[in-house]
């Protein structure tokens, strides 16, 4: 059995960290049956961070190298049939998605002060006192570190928004009018976008980001059609 170890989910979407909602995603569109640990604590996960998963005993951290064990270990049904330049095409936005847009998104919910007023109880709230009081200073003090350390946090405000809508404006021009990232049938880039699209367009975090991808009706489309076909 394959249980994937996650956070809670939040805002009414499967998770709020896109990285677990692509391993969730990633599951259902491969058809693999799995059961969810909601309460899976990062400090414990061998890079520290989620998703992980177990599989039959064997613990697979990092959504990208889950996504390649489950690849490996059930087939291959999303992406087999990929050229070599779909391949390029799905891993360059890959990048952009968990490598550049992800780091945009997390200053809007953890330095942006209305952003942060909604990801402290979501994230926080259920911890006892004294831990309430003080571990989400903490915590925010280490996500301000970590963004300085990407580079992302070296920017303006204005200059992040920026960044982040230039990306979403390249998803977009990309999509186009079709029904899949890659074409007509969905692969497991879909599960990376749909996560991060459905995030950005569904959390409850106002920003010129969001904006951005709300001005184009086809992300919507395509968060909806993601959704129909795997989640309702
Ligand atoms: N490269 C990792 C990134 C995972 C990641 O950044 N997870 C974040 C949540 S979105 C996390 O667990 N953060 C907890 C922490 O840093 O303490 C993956 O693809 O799984």
């Amino acid at each position: 059995m394959i249980v994937l170890h996650q956070f809670a989910p939040a805002f009414g979407l499967p998770n709020a960290s896109p990285f677990c909602m692509k391993v969730e995603t990633y599951l259902r569109m491969a058809g693999l049956p799995y059961e969810l640990d909601n309460h899976a604590n990062p400090m414990r996960a061998p890079m520290g961070k989620l998703p992980t998963i177990s599989d039959d005993g064997t613990l697979v951290a990092d959504s990208t190298l889950i996504v390649d064990h489950l690849k490996q270990r059930y087939g291959d049904p999303l992406d087999a049939a990929l050229t070599p330049l779909e391949r390029a095409q799905a891993t360059a936005f890959q990048r952009l998605f968990e490598e550049n847009l992800y780091w945009a998104v997390l200053h809007t919910r953890w330095m942006d002060d209305a952003g942060w007023a909604k990801t402290r109880p979501v994230f926080f709230g259920a911890m006892p006192p004294p831990l309430r009081w003080f571990v989400p200073a903490l915590a925010r003090r280490g996500m301000r570190a970590e963004l300085r350390g990407h580079g992302m946090g070296r920017h303006t405000e204005a200059e992040i928004h920026a960044i982040g809508c230039r990306d979403v404006t390249a998803v977009a021009d990309f999509l186009g009018d079709r029904p899949f990232l890659l074409g007509a049938a969905p692969t497991s880039i879909d599960a990376v976008a749909y996560a991060f699209i459905a995030n950005l367009l569904w959390a409850p975090f106002d920003n010129p980001i969001r904006h951005q991808a709300q001005s184009r009706p086809t992300l919507e489309a395509y968060g909806r059609r993601m959704k129909a076909r795997y989640f309702d």
